[in-house]
């Protein structure tokens, strides 16, 4: 079953280059509705724990470290298809692959720091808008 919510992390290298309202402005012209934000620095815990998936990577402690150096904007997003058409919108993980008119495509630098996260399944989105967002801090 497609679940219609999403969750994105505007990473520290977006909002260190100003990117924060652009990317949230082309996230809004794509038809989502953003249902909870919040603009915030993750701990070294937090890090780990919202990409243990990747702790056996030989990219991890760059990434942690990555996404730790700054603030990040966290959004749970609402719309039809939101994972699949929120990926879409994003671009691959490469930008260098990414198609023209993504997010990745226009904002991100490298692999490594990307611009933008995004769910790649409805259980994933579940969990990780519950990890950033208590219920009483979701507005539909
Ligand atoms: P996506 O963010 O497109 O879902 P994942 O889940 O494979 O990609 O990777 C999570 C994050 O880990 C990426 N957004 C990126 O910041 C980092 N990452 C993934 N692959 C690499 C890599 N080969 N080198 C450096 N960082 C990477």
């Amino acid at each position: 079953m497609n679940s219609n919510r999403t969750f994105t992390m505007l990473k520290p290298d977006s909002i260190e280059q100003g990117y924060m309202l652009p990317i949230l402005s082309m996230i809004k012209e794509a038809g989502f509705k953003i249902i909870a934000l919040k603009y915030k620095k993750m701990t070294k815990e937090e890090a780990e724990e919202f990409y243990s998936i990747h702790s056996d990577k030989p990219f991890f402690k760059d990434l942690i470290q990555f996404m730790t150096r700054g603030p990040i904007v966290a959004a749970a997003l609402e719309k039809n298809n939101a994972v699949d058409d929120f990926r879409k919108l994003i671009g691959s993980t490469d930008p260098s692959e990414a198609e023209d008119g993504t997010i990745r495509k226009r904002y991100a630098k490298s692999k490594g720091e990307n611009a933008v996260h995004g769910s790649d399944s409805d259980e994933n989105a579940s969990i990780e808008i519950n990890f950033h967002f208590s219920d009483k801090e979701i507005f539909t």
